[in-house]
Protein backbone atom coordinates (compact mmCIF):
# COMPACT_ATOMS: atom_id res chain seq x y z
CA UNK A 1 0.00 0.00 0.00
CA UNK A 2 2.17 2.99 -1.53
CA UNK A 3 -0.05 5.42 -0.36
CA UNK A 4 1.19 4.69 3.21
CA UNK A 5 4.63 5.07 3.28
CA UNK A 6 4.68 9.04 3.85
CA UNK A 7 3.00 7.76 7.45
CA UNK A 8 5.61 5.86 8.06
CA UNK A 9 7.74 8.01 10.12
CA UNK A 10 4.77 9.19 11.74
CA UNK A 11 3.26 5.55 12.86
CA UNK A 12 6.82 4.80 13.38
CA UNK A 13 7.14 1.62 10.89
CA UNK A 14 10.64 0.21 12.58
CA UNK A 15 10.70 -1.89 8.90
CA UNK A 16 9.63 -1.72 5.15
CA UNK A 17 9.89 -5.12 4.22
CA UNK A 18 7.90 -8.32 5.26
CA UNK A 19 9.52 -9.92 8.38
CA UNK A 20 9.13 -14.10 8.41
CA UNK A 21 10.69 -14.08 11.58
CA UNK A 22 10.71 -11.56 14.57
CA UNK A 23 12.78 -12.58 17.34
CA UNK A 24 13.13 -9.18 19.28
CA UNK A 25 11.40 -10.34 22.35
CA UNK A 26 8.30 -8.07 23.41
CA UNK A 27 8.40 -6.72 27.33
CA UNK A 28 5.66 -9.38 28.09
CA UNK A 29 7.97 -12.34 27.31
CA UNK A 30 8.87 -13.68 30.50
CA UNK A 31 11.13 -16.04 32.10
CA UNK A 32 8.00 -18.96 32.02
CA UNK A 33 7.58 -18.57 28.19
CA UNK A 34 11.74 -19.09 28.19
CA UNK A 35 11.64 -21.82 30.62
CA UNK A 36 9.14 -23.30 28.63
CA UNK A 37 10.44 -22.81 25.25
CA UNK A 38 7.33 -20.62 24.20
CA UNK A 39 7.75 -19.14 20.57
CA UNK A 40 10.40 -17.16 19.46
CA UNK A 41 13.02 -19.13 21.22
CA UNK A 42 13.55 -22.82 21.21
CA UNK A 43 15.61 -22.99 24.71
CA UNK A 44 16.85 -26.47 25.07
CA UNK A 45 20.22 -26.19 23.64
CA UNK A 46 22.19 -25.39 27.47
CA UNK A 47 23.10 -27.39 30.33
CA UNK A 48 20.87 -30.06 31.35
CA UNK A 49 20.73 -29.59 34.49
CA UNK A 50 19.61 -26.29 34.97
CA UNK A 51 16.57 -24.12 33.75
CA UNK A 52 16.69 -22.25 30.54
CA UNK A 53 16.17 -19.29 32.95
CA UNK A 54 19.72 -19.96 34.71
CA UNK A 55 22.06 -19.59 31.80
CA UNK A 56 19.64 -16.42 29.52
CA UNK A 57 18.25 -13.19 31.31
CA UNK A 58 15.15 -11.13 29.92
CA UNK A 59 16.42 -7.92 30.88
CA UNK A 60 13.26 -5.98 30.93
CA UNK A 61 14.47 -2.30 30.73
CA UNK A 62 17.64 -2.62 32.49
CA UNK A 63 19.29 -2.46 29.25
CA UNK A 64 18.44 -0.98 26.24
CA UNK A 65 17.78 -3.30 23.39
CA UNK A 66 19.56 -2.19 19.48
CA UNK A 67 18.35 1.40 19.11
CA UNK A 68 17.52 0.38 15.47
CA UNK A 69 14.33 -0.98 15.80
CA UNK A 70 12.58 1.62 18.17
CA UNK A 71 9.31 3.15 17.74
CA UNK A 72 9.04 6.79 17.33
CA UNK A 73 6.39 8.28 19.43
CA UNK A 74 3.83 9.53 17.28
CA UNK A 75 3.46 12.85 18.65
CA UNK A 76 7.36 13.80 18.55
CA UNK A 77 9.08 11.20 16.17
CA UNK A 78 12.32 12.66 17.65
CA UNK A 79 11.94 10.55 20.44
CA UNK A 80 11.26 6.80 20.24
CA UNK A 81 10.77 3.88 22.76
CA UNK A 82 11.55 0.22 22.60
CA UNK A 83 10.02 -2.31 21.74
CA UNK A 84 12.05 -5.61 22.75
CA UNK A 85 14.06 -6.29 25.79
CA UNK A 86 17.62 -7.96 25.30
CA UNK A 87 18.58 -10.80 25.78
CA UNK A 88 21.67 -11.83 27.90
CA UNK A 89 22.79 -15.68 26.95
CA UNK A 90 25.97 -17.05 29.62
CA UNK A 91 27.63 -20.66 29.63
CA UNK A 92 29.18 -21.57 33.02
CA UNK A 93 30.33 -24.84 33.84
CA UNK A 94 27.51 -26.73 33.92
CA UNK A 95 26.53 -25.76 30.46
CA UNK A 96 27.04 -28.47 28.89
CA UNK A 97 24.66 -29.54 26.31
CA UNK A 98 23.22 -33.44 26.45
CA UNK A 99 21.49 -34.03 22.67
CA UNK A 100 19.20 -36.75 22.00
CA UNK A 101 20.59 -39.74 20.76
CA UNK A 102 20.64 -43.32 22.07
CA UNK A 103 22.75 -43.10 23.82
CA UNK A 104 22.22 -39.43 25.10
CA UNK A 105 26.14 -38.50 24.97
CA UNK A 106 27.00 -34.87 26.80
CA UNK A 107 28.97 -32.58 25.13
CA UNK A 108 31.64 -32.54 27.49
CA UNK A 109 34.23 -30.51 25.27
CA UNK A 110 31.79 -27.68 24.39
CA UNK A 111 29.75 -24.89 26.56
CA UNK A 112 26.85 -23.89 25.36
CA UNK A 113 23.73 -21.87 25.64
CA UNK A 114 21.74 -21.31 22.62
CA UNK A 115 18.45 -19.92 21.99
CA UNK A 116 16.87 -21.25 18.70
CA UNK A 117 14.64 -19.20 15.98
CA UNK A 118 10.73 -21.09 15.94
CA UNK A 119 7.71 -20.04 15.09
CA UNK A 120 4.33 -22.26 16.40
CA UNK A 121 5.98 -24.14 18.57
CA UNK A 122 8.14 -26.03 15.41
CA UNK A 123 11.65 -24.56 14.37
CA UNK A 124 12.05 -26.79 11.56
CA UNK A 125 8.97 -25.49 9.62
CA UNK A 126 10.13 -22.46 10.16
CA UNK A 127 13.21 -22.93 7.86
CA UNK A 128 10.77 -23.60 4.77
CA UNK A 129 9.99 -19.60 5.56
CA UNK A 130 12.78 -17.87 6.12
CA UNK A 131 15.19 -20.55 3.96
CA UNK A 132 13.94 -19.78 0.57
CA UNK A 133 14.68 -16.83 -2.28
CA UNK A 134 16.24 -14.25 -0.57
CA UNK A 135 16.31 -13.41 2.94
CA UNK A 136 18.03 -11.29 5.34
CA UNK A 137 19.04 -12.44 9.02
CA UNK A 138 19.54 -9.49 11.70
CA UNK A 139 21.06 -10.02 15.09
CA UNK A 140 22.77 -7.45 17.63
CA UNK A 141 25.50 -8.27 19.70
CA UNK A 142 27.34 -6.25 22.84
CA UNK A 143 29.02 -7.84 26.14
CA UNK A 144 28.41 -8.37 29.09
CA UNK A 145 31.47 -6.57 30.90
CA UNK A 146 30.76 -8.22 34.67
CA UNK A 147 31.17 -11.88 32.37
CA UNK A 148 33.54 -11.42 29.70
CA UNK A 149 34.47 -14.21 27.44
CA UNK A 150 38.06 -15.62 27.19
CA UNK A 151 39.66 -14.77 23.91
CA UNK A 152 42.00 -17.61 23.95
CA UNK A 153 39.48 -19.88 23.23
CA UNK A 154 36.84 -19.69 19.63
CA UNK A 155 33.25 -18.81 20.18
CA UNK A 156 30.42 -19.51 17.78
CA UNK A 157 27.71 -16.86 18.39
CA UNK A 158 25.33 -17.06 15.71
CA UNK A 159 25.07 -19.32 12.90
CA UNK A 160 22.31 -21.15 10.59
CA UNK A 161 23.24 -25.01 10.85
CA UNK A 162 21.92 -27.29 8.41
CA UNK A 163 21.14 -31.43 9.25
CA UNK A 164 24.80 -31.99 8.96
CA UNK A 165 26.11 -29.18 11.21
CA UNK A 166 28.10 -27.62 8.87
CA UNK A 167 26.91 -23.09 9.11
CA UNK A 168 25.55 -21.46 5.95
CA UNK A 169 27.67 -18.59 7.80
CA UNK A 170 28.76 -18.00 11.55
CA UNK A 171 29.96 -15.33 13.70
CA UNK A 172 32.69 -15.95 15.63
CA UNK A 173 34.86 -14.47 18.47
CA UNK A 174 37.79 -15.78 19.99
CA UNK A 175 40.78 -17.57 18.63
CA UNK A 176 40.07 -20.12 15.72
CA UNK A 177 40.76 -23.73 17.35
CA UNK A 178 43.79 -24.87 16.21
CA UNK A 179 45.00 -28.83 17.19
CA UNK A 180 47.86 -28.59 17.91
CA UNK A 181 47.33 -25.23 19.73
CA UNK A 182 49.06 -22.03 18.36
CA UNK A 183 49.92 -19.18 19.96
CA UNK A 184 47.02 -17.76 21.83
CA UNK A 185 45.37 -15.21 21.72
CA UNK A 186 45.75 -15.57 17.69
CA UNK A 187 45.62 -12.04 15.78
CA UNK A 188 42.49 -10.35 15.84
CA UNK A 189 40.84 -12.79 18.79
CA UNK A 190 38.76 -10.13 20.14
CA UNK A 191 36.82 -9.27 16.74
CA UNK A 192 34.08 -10.35 15.26
CA UNK A 193 34.22 -12.49 12.37
CA UNK A 194 31.94 -13.01 9.86
CA UNK A 195 32.37 -16.56 7.97
CA UNK A 196 31.07 -17.93 5.23
CA UNK A 197 30.06 -22.05 4.91
CA UNK A 198 34.07 -22.86 4.41
CA UNK A 199 35.24 -20.46 6.94
CA UNK A 200 36.21 -18.10 4.36
CA UNK A 201 36.21 -14.37 6.26
CA UNK A 202 33.99 -11.98 4.89
CA UNK A 203 34.44 -9.28 7.63
CA UNK A 204 36.12 -8.49 10.79
CA UNK A 205 35.59 -5.65 13.15
CA UNK A 206 37.24 -5.17 16.87
CA UNK A 207 34.12 -6.16 19.28
CA UNK A 208 33.64 -3.31 21.70
CA UNK A 209 31.76 -4.77 25.26
CA UNK A 210 30.01 -1.44 25.55
CA UNK A 211 28.64 -0.91 21.80
CA UNK A 212 25.77 -2.74 20.00
CA UNK A 213 27.10 -4.51 16.79
CA UNK A 214 24.15 -5.11 14.45
CA UNK A 215 24.56 -7.22 11.34
CA UNK A 216 22.10 -8.70 8.86
CA UNK A 217 23.63 -11.27 6.43
CA UNK A 218 22.01 -11.43 3.48
CA UNK A 219 21.59 -15.28 1.79
CA UNK A 220 20.12 -16.12 -1.62
CA UNK A 221 19.08 -19.30 -1.06
CA UNK A 222 19.40 -20.27 -4.44
CA UNK A 223 22.40 -19.25 -5.74
CA UNK A 224 23.84 -19.33 -2.70
CA UNK A 225 25.55 -16.47 -2.00
CA UNK A 226 25.79 -14.35 1.01
CA UNK A 227 25.92 -10.79 1.51
CA UNK A 228 27.01 -8.97 4.79
CA UNK A 229 25.65 -5.82 6.37
CA UNK A 230 27.14 -4.03 9.94
CA UNK A 231 26.74 -1.05 11.98
CA UNK A 232 27.28 0.04 15.29
CA UNK A 233 24.52 1.45 17.74
CA UNK A 234 21.95 3.62 16.58
CA UNK A 235 24.11 3.83 12.97
CA UNK A 236 21.81 2.42 10.12
CA UNK A 237 23.62 -0.78 8.56
CA UNK A 238 25.45 -0.40 5.59
CA UNK A 239 26.65 -3.19 3.26
CA UNK A 240 30.28 -4.33 4.41
CA UNK A 241 30.57 -7.14 1.56
CA UNK A 242 29.38 -7.54 -2.33
CA UNK A 243 27.88 -10.58 -3.01
CA UNK A 244 29.91 -13.59 -2.15
CA UNK A 245 29.99 -16.97 -3.47
CA UNK A 246 28.80 -19.36 -1.03
CA UNK A 247 28.00 -22.62 -2.65
CA UNK A 248 29.91 -25.34 -0.42
CA UNK A 249 26.35 -25.11 1.56
CA UNK A 250 23.71 -28.21 0.63
CA UNK A 251 21.73 -27.61 -2.45
CA UNK A 252 18.19 -27.21 -1.35
CA UNK A 253 16.73 -28.68 1.64
CA UNK A 254 19.62 -30.14 2.65
CA UNK A 255 20.71 -26.53 3.00
CA UNK A 256 18.34 -25.14 5.09
CA UNK A 257 18.82 -25.01 8.85
CA UNK A 258 18.01 -23.60 12.60
CA UNK A 259 18.72 -20.25 13.13
CA UNK A 260 20.74 -20.17 16.33
CA UNK A 261 22.25 -17.21 18.87
CA UNK A 262 24.33 -17.18 22.02
CA UNK A 263 27.66 -18.88 23.62
CA UNK A 264 29.15 -21.97 22.11
CA UNK A 265 32.67 -22.04 23.89
CA UNK A 266 35.18 -24.60 21.86
CA UNK A 267 37.95 -26.25 24.55
CA UNK A 268 41.67 -25.90 23.87
CA UNK A 269 43.48 -29.47 23.89
CA UNK A 270 44.37 -31.23 26.48
CA UNK A 271 47.98 -32.23 26.32
CA UNK A 272 47.35 -35.81 28.15
CA UNK A 273 44.16 -37.24 25.73
CA UNK A 274 44.92 -39.34 23.12
CA UNK A 275 45.29 -37.08 19.54
CA UNK A 276 41.88 -38.86 18.25
CA UNK A 277 40.79 -37.17 20.98
CA UNK A 278 42.89 -33.86 20.64
CA UNK A 279 41.05 -33.64 17.58
CA UNK A 280 37.38 -34.05 19.20
CA UNK A 281 36.09 -30.77 19.93
CA UNK A 282 33.04 -32.12 20.94
CA UNK A 283 34.00 -34.47 23.93
CA UNK A 284 37.63 -33.53 24.53
CA UNK A 285 39.82 -30.85 25.75
CA UNK A 286 40.17 -28.30 27.98
CA UNK A 287 37.68 -25.71 29.66
CA UNK A 288 37.79 -23.36 32.89
CA UNK A 289 34.30 -23.60 33.77
CA UNK A 290 33.87 -19.59 33.85
CA UNK A 291 30.73 -17.85 33.85
CA UNK A 292 30.57 -15.60 30.39
CA UNK A 293 27.75 -13.84 28.80
CA UNK A 294 27.01 -11.80 25.62
CA UNK A 295 23.46 -10.00 25.46
CA UNK A 296 21.56 -9.96 22.39
CA UNK A 297 18.72 -7.72 20.74
CA UNK A 298 17.13 -6.98 17.35
CA UNK A 299 17.26 -10.33 16.19
CA UNK A 300 14.39 -11.16 13.17
CA UNK A 301 14.46 -12.34 9.67
CA UNK A 302 12.68 -10.20 6.44
CA UNK A 303 12.45 -10.80 3.26
CA UNK A 304 14.10 -8.69 0.53
CA UNK A 305 10.98 -7.34 -1.73
CA UNK A 306 10.70 -4.06 -0.09
CA UNK A 307 14.65 -3.69 0.49
CA UNK A 308 16.95 -4.39 3.75
CA UNK A 309 15.55 -2.53 6.94
CA UNK A 310 18.28 -0.28 8.21
CA UNK A 311 17.28 0.91 11.36
CA UNK A 312 15.13 4.09 12.44
CA UNK A 313 12.81 3.48 9.61
CA UNK A 314 15.30 3.46 6.96
CA UNK A 315 14.90 0.87 4.10
CA UNK A 316 18.28 0.35 1.98
CA UNK A 317 18.77 -1.39 -1.18
CA UNK A 318 19.85 -5.16 -0.95
CA UNK A 319 23.17 -6.27 -1.69
CA UNK A 320 23.97 -7.29 -5.42
C1 LIG B 1 2.55 -10.10 24.33
O1 LIG B 1 1.57 -9.13 23.96
C2 LIG B 1 1.17 -9.24 22.61
C3 LIG B 1 0.30 -8.05 22.27
O2 LIG B 1 -0.59 -7.77 23.28
C4 LIG B 1 0.47 -10.56 22.39
O3 LIG B 1 0.07 -10.68 21.05
C5 LIG B 1 1.45 -11.67 22.71
O4 LIG B 1 0.83 -12.92 22.62
C6 LIG B 1 2.03 -11.51 24.11
N1 LIG B 1 3.14 -12.44 24.24
C7 LIG B 1 3.34 -13.18 25.30
C8 LIG B 1 4.51 -14.09 25.27
O5 LIG B 1 2.59 -13.15 26.26
C1 LIG C 1 12.40 -21.16 35.38
O1 LIG C 1 12.81 -22.34 36.00
C2 LIG C 1 13.59 -22.17 37.21
C3 LIG C 1 14.00 -23.50 37.73
O2 LIG C 1 12.89 -24.29 37.95
C4 LIG C 1 12.80 -21.44 38.25
O3 LIG C 1 13.61 -21.17 39.37
C5 LIG C 1 12.35 -20.16 37.67
O4 LIG C 1 11.50 -19.55 38.63
C6 LIG C 1 11.59 -20.39 36.38
N1 LIG C 1 11.25 -19.10 35.88
C7 LIG C 1 10.02 -18.76 35.71
C8 LIG C 1 9.82 -17.33 35.38
O5 LIG C 1 9.10 -19.52 35.77
C1 LIG D 1 33.73 -28.46 35.23
O1 LIG D 1 32.96 -29.58 34.91
C2 LIG D 1 33.74 -30.70 34.56
C3 LIG D 1 32.81 -31.76 34.01
O2 LIG D 1 31.68 -31.89 34.80
C4 LIG D 1 34.54 -31.13 35.76
O3 LIG D 1 35.34 -32.24 35.41
C5 LIG D 1 35.42 -29.99 36.19
O4 LIG D 1 36.10 -30.32 37.37
C6 LIG D 1 34.62 -28.73 36.42
N1 LIG D 1 35.52 -27.61 36.59
C7 LIG D 1 35.32 -26.73 37.55
C8 LIG D 1 36.32 -25.61 37.60
O5 LIG D 1 34.42 -26.80 38.35
C1 LIG E 1 7.53 -29.48 12.54
O1 LIG E 1 7.62 -29.18 11.18
C2 LIG E 1 8.17 -30.20 10.41
C3 LIG E 1 8.43 -29.67 9.03
O2 LIG E 1 7.33 -28.97 8.55
C4 LIG E 1 7.24 -31.41 10.45
O3 LIG E 1 7.80 -32.45 9.69
C5 LIG E 1 7.09 -31.85 11.89
O4 LIG E 1 6.15 -32.87 11.98
C6 LIG E 1 6.64 -30.68 12.75
N1 LIG E 1 6.71 -31.10 14.15
C7 LIG E 1 5.71 -30.95 14.97
C8 LIG E 1 5.94 -31.39 16.37
O5 LIG E 1 4.64 -30.48 14.63
C1 LIG F 1 41.35 -18.36 29.58
O1 LIG F 1 41.70 -19.62 29.05
C2 LIG F 1 43.09 -19.95 29.25
C3 LIG F 1 43.36 -21.24 28.53
O2 LIG F 1 42.67 -22.31 29.09
C4 LIG F 1 43.37 -20.04 30.73
O3 LIG F 1 44.74 -20.28 30.93
C5 LIG F 1 42.98 -18.74 31.40
O4 LIG F 1 43.13 -18.86 32.79
C6 LIG F 1 41.56 -18.37 31.08
N1 LIG F 1 41.26 -17.07 31.61
C7 LIG F 1 40.25 -16.86 32.45
C8 LIG F 1 40.05 -15.45 32.90
O5 LIG F 1 39.52 -17.76 32.82
C1 LIG G 1 21.34 -16.45 -9.86
O1 LIG G 1 22.09 -17.16 -10.84
C2 LIG G 1 21.50 -17.11 -12.12
C3 LIG G 1 22.28 -18.08 -13.01
O2 LIG G 1 23.65 -17.81 -12.93
C4 LIG G 1 21.54 -15.68 -12.62
O3 LIG G 1 20.94 -15.60 -13.89
C5 LIG G 1 20.77 -14.80 -11.66
O4 LIG G 1 20.91 -13.43 -12.02
C6 LIG G 1 21.29 -14.96 -10.25
N1 LIG G 1 20.46 -14.25 -9.34
C7 LIG G 1 20.92 -13.34 -8.51
C8 LIG G 1 19.91 -12.70 -7.62
O5 LIG G 1 22.10 -13.05 -8.44
C1 LIG H 1 16.80 -28.89 33.94
C2 LIG H 1 15.40 -28.54 34.25
O1 LIG H 1 14.61 -28.40 33.36
N1 LIG H 1 15.14 -28.34 35.55
C3 LIG H 1 13.85 -27.99 36.15
C4 LIG H 1 13.14 -26.82 35.51
O2 LIG H 1 12.01 -26.47 36.29
C5 LIG H 1 11.05 -27.48 36.43
C6 LIG H 1 9.88 -26.93 37.21
O3 LIG H 1 10.27 -25.93 38.07
C7 LIG H 1 11.65 -28.70 37.06
O4 LIG H 1 10.71 -29.74 37.13
C8 LIG H 1 12.87 -29.14 36.24
O5 LIG H 1 13.48 -30.24 36.85
C1 LIG I 1 33.67 -16.03 -0.13
C2 LIG I 1 33.72 -17.33 -0.84
O1 LIG I 1 34.05 -17.36 -1.99
N1 LIG I 1 33.33 -18.39 -0.15
C3 LIG I 1 33.26 -19.77 -0.55
C4 LIG I 1 31.84 -20.21 -0.93
O2 LIG I 1 31.84 -21.57 -1.30
C5 LIG I 1 32.74 -21.89 -2.34
C6 LIG I 1 32.56 -23.35 -2.72
O3 LIG I 1 33.02 -24.18 -1.74
C7 LIG I 1 34.16 -21.59 -1.94
O4 LIG I 1 35.04 -21.89 -2.99
C8 LIG I 1 34.27 -20.12 -1.59
O5 LIG I 1 35.56 -19.86 -1.14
Amino acid sequence: MRSALPLAGLFGLATATPIIYDGRAPFNYTGEDLNNSIDPYLSVVKGSTENATHYSTLLGHFLPATPLWNTPLPILPILSVPTEQPIAISIDNTSIFIPGGTPPTPQNGFRRTELIAQANGNHTALNAVTDVGTTVFHVSIRGDEGRPLNYTHEYQIVWIEPNDGSHVFEIQLGSPFTDPTGTLPAPEAHYLKVRDHALNLLFETPFSLEDWHNFAVQIDWTNRTLGVFYSTNDAPLEAVTGIEPNDSTPEGAAGQGDYHFGVLKLPLVDPSETPAEQANVVYYGIQEGTTEALIYSGVFVEMITEGVSAGNGKVISAIS
